[in-house]
Parts: structure tokens; sequence; C-alpha cells
């Protein structure tokens, strides 16, 4: 079975830029139907249920046709709220080491790299995501619509695209707080993006 993990800070640690009522809905009611609904797509089958949730999100062609569409949507969005939890923290954490290099060789700057991620996700048209993705140290950022990730396109994270910083761009992320204006929210999301994680994903696909 897969759980719910706990958020690594209080609902009100990333305040003023993500509020905590949104917080609240975002991981106990928006996450967490992700893990039901991804339980009970899978009901009796137990090698699919103890996959780790990016292998089973690798292996979608095993998953029954009949579920395959819910395990896709709700597979998805438990293994990138997961994800997106850690990808934040209390304060922000600057980049340093490796990344800054990589950004700075990739994009030109730190900022001109949020200036290119902040484009994709404004041009993210209805719900999704925009990741930073590295293929051995190559950055790139891609989006995805609905739950999809990176992790989907069926390449082992060691060898292909690994997310290693994704921003969820669906409006239960920021209508609360930001109502229409993403761009808003995107600004001021830089302000917790947790860049120590992202050094460590960045590290793991070296
Ligand atoms: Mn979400």
């Amino acid at each position: 079975m897969f759980e719910l993990p706990q958020l690594p800070y209080e609902y009100n640690a990333l305040e003023p830029h993500i509020d905590e009522q949104t917080m609240h809905l975002h991981h106990d009611k928006h996450h967490a139907a992700y893990v039901t609904n991804l339980n009970e797509a899978l009901i009796g089958n137990e090698k699919l249920l103890s996959m780790p949730i990016d292998q089973l999100l690798k292996n979608l062609d095993q998953v029954p046709e009949a579920v395959r569409t819910k395990v896709r949507n709700n597979g998805g969005g438990h293994a990138n709220h997961s994800m997106f939890w850690l990808w934040m923290i209390k304060g922000g954490k600057m980049p340093a080491g490796k990344i800054t290099e990589v950004l700075d060789s990739t994009f030109g700057s730190l900022d001109k790299f949020k200036e290119a991620f902040a484009k994709a996700a404004l041009g993210r048209f209805g719900s999704g995501w925009v990741w930073l993705v590295s293929e051995k140290g190559k950055l790139n950022i891609t989006d995805t619509p609905n739950q999809d990730t990176p992790l989907m396109e069926g390449l082992p994270a060691q060898a292909g695209k690994s997310p290693i910083l994704g921003l969820d761009v669906w409006e239960h992320a920021y209508y609360l707080k930001y109502q229409n204006r993403r761009a808003d929210y995107v600004a001021s999301w830089w302000n917790v993006v947790n860049w120590q994680k992202v050094e460590e994903l960045l590290a793991q696909t070296l």
C-alpha cells in the first residue's frame, strides 16, 4: 500500500509565500486523495502495490489496462507531491555547489534560469508541472500536463531524465492566495525552494 508522507515542516512554515490553508488542502486533501485512489486502483495486486512509486511509474505497461489511466494520474500525483514537499523548506536554501555551476553554464545565470522556468510555468496551459531535469548532469526545462512526470518516460532514473526540481502549477496549488496570478505564485515560490535538495538530486544523476 502507498502511504501519504507527512510534511517535513509545519503547515505554516512556508508563509507568507505558500499559505497554511493551501498547504492543508493541498497535502491533506489533494495528495491524500491521490494515495487513496492509487491504492484503490491496485487492490489485490500485491506486486504493483509493493513497488516503489517511481518504479511503478516507469512500468505503467505492467498495470492492467482497465486501471492504467487511474494509476497514471493518481500514481503521478502521489510521486509528484511527495517530491514537491521536499523541494520546499522554511526560509528557502540558496543554491550552492555543483548546481550553481551547471545552472550558470546551461542558462547563463541563476536569474536567467528562473526566467526560463517561469516562462515555462506560465506557458503550461491548464493543469500540470514544470520541471528541471538532469540527464547525467545535462539540464533541461520541461513541462507535463496533469500529473504526468518525466519519470514516466520509461527510462531508469540513473540513466534517463530525472526531475531534480518541479513546480506544481495546478490552480489548487496557488488559487486561494494568488487567484489567477500564477506569475506572482511562481515569483514568490523561489523564496522557499530547497536548493540543497536539488543539489542532492543532481548529484544522484551524475
Ligand atoms: Mn498539487
